[in-house]
């Protein structure tokens, strides 16, 4: 069997790798079950300088990890600067939050470069080499440079705006260019798919996006939400809600999430139908991330002005209307808790694809589902019409939403799910990863 070699900006910790906790460990865990795998990327450790910084290898089964250290300054131009202040808002349609700068843009190159130079060795010509995300764009070109004969394919976690849009990253064209030396580009969606073959189109690069959605583990996800059910922390936010529904939002802290809008929506509920005041609560998970980027704090300190205004407003002695809570929960908790809530609320203002929707329907049980509310402009809406889909800027259709939520009928809440429930079972992380490596694998070698 062919090795496969996955490059990521970050590679999982070492106490994540025999039983990984989350995100990309996850979805590849069924495509590296019994695959020889070579997995490279930042450790994670940042150092002074560059010159103390030797590979790190260690090998768990049959995969190993090979990790290199970033100096501070790698650190700060390539992940918090380019990677995280320009490309990540400009992918996400926000051009206006880009912090442009062309010295961050050189240590992007350099890194990726680094990267390049540090990985090239470790090749084989027969090996599947799989890029990961924004922060490697230009990686295939650079191995390709070095003369690596290997396949390699390139997927965007990430949207991919239209190219009217992309283009004022001032570096875009090059960009582009680099992302032709990829035997495979592959995309959540087919409006990413549709806008990055434009902008290829434009610029006469004889290259093509692919459509590969991500899933997740449903069968995983499901377990965890069984296996939470004995949890003390359950058992008390049971007793907490003394019959009351439960809302619930879980999202990385990113202005991409729609979160200040979300809590406009629910401030607009509690506006519109008092009946609801007093008998509902909402909890939202929202894990602090990227916390020294500038943009990252000011949501954080719109969040607390918003959550405040909400509770100060209509709570009473005995009822907090919104909480709220920034630190990470562990998933069985997390999982159970959806299957105890009513209706979620995920409403990104962009999302390549949004996995909270697809963790959702995992968890809940047949007999009683809770209700999907779905930003139409997350990628997991393309195939979820089932959920009640909203437009995030309207603080009114989220209003509607919820209360359509918690009055709906258990029977019309049942088929909605079931639907849901298939697609979430069809399209899964195990067949996307399966479906990417036997794109890859039909390539012939150079
Ligand atoms: P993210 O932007 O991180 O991923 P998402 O797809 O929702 O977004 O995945 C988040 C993961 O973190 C989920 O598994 C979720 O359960 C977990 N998580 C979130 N909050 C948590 C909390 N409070 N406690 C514990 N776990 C929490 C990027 C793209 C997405 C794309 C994925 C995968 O931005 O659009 O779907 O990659 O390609």
């Amino acid at each position: 069997m062919q090795r496969l070699v996955i490059v990521s900006n970050r590679v999982p910790a070492i106490r994540d790798r025999k039983q990984p906790a989350g995100g990309l460990a996850v979805a590849l865990r069924d495509a590296i079950r019994d695959r020889p795998t070579l997995w490279f990327g930042w450790s994670g450790q940042q150092v002074a300088d560059c010159a103390d910084r030797p590979l790190g290898m260690d090998t768990v089964g049959h995969v190993t990890y090979a990790t290199i250290a970033l100096t501070h300054k790698e650190y700060n131009g390539f992940y918090q600067g380019y990677s995280n202040a320009v490309l990540w808002p400009l992918c996400h349609y926000r051009a206006g939050l880009m912090n442009y700068n062309r010295h961050d843009q050189q240590i992007y190159i350099n890194v990726n470069t680094l990267f390049a130079n540090r990985l090239a060795p470790l090749l084989e010509s027969d090996d599947m080499v799989w890029v990961h995300d924004y922060h490697l764009f230009p990686l295939g070109r650079i191995l390709r440079g070095l003369k690596v004969k290997a396949r390699i394919g390139f997927f965007l976690h990430i949207p991919f705006p239209p190219w009217s849009l992309m283009r004022s990253l001032p570096a875009a064209a090059a960009l582009m260019r680099a992302l032709r030396a990829y035997d495979v580009i592959g995309v959540q969606t087919e409006d990413d798919a549709r806008n990055m073959n434009e902008a290829f189109a434009v610029l006469g690069i004889p290259a093509r996006a692919r459509v590969f959605p991500i899933g997740i583990d449903p069968d995983s996800f499901a377990t965890c939400a069984r296996e939470g059910q004995g949890l003390p922390q359950l058992r008390r936010l049971q007793q907490d809600l003394r019959g009351m529904p439960l809302i619930i939002g879980v999202d990385r802290m990113d202005y991409s999430k729609g979160l200040p809008e979300r809590l406009r929506g629910y401030d607009t509920f509690l506006k519109r139908y008092p009946e609801y005041r007093g008998k509902v609560v909402y909890l939202q998970i929202t894990p602090v991330s990227r916390g020294s980027v500038p943009e990252y704090q000011s949501l954080r300190a719109e969040l607390d002005q918003l959550v405040g205004h909400i509770n100060g407003t209509y709570g009473a002695f005995d009822w907090t209307p919104v909480r709220y809570l920034t630190h990470p929960l562990p998933r069985e908790l997390l999982a159970a808790f959806f299957q105890l809530s009513s209706a979620v609320l995920v409403t990104p203002l962009r999302d390549g694809m949004n996995l909270v929707a697809k963790e959702y329907v995992a968890a809940q049980l047949a007999d009683n589902p809770g209700v999907l509310i779905l930003s139409r402009f997350a990628g997991a809406a393309a195939d979820m019409d089932d959920a009640l889909q909203v437009n995030p800027h309207d603080s009114d259709e989220i209003a509607t939403a919820l209360h359509k939520a918690l009055s709906m009928s258990a029977s019309e809440r049942k088929v909605r799910w079931e639907r849901l429930r298939t697609d979430v079972w069809r399209v899964t992380a195990a067949s996307w990863a399966r479906s990417f490596i036997a794109a890859l694998s039909e390539v012939r070698t150079a």
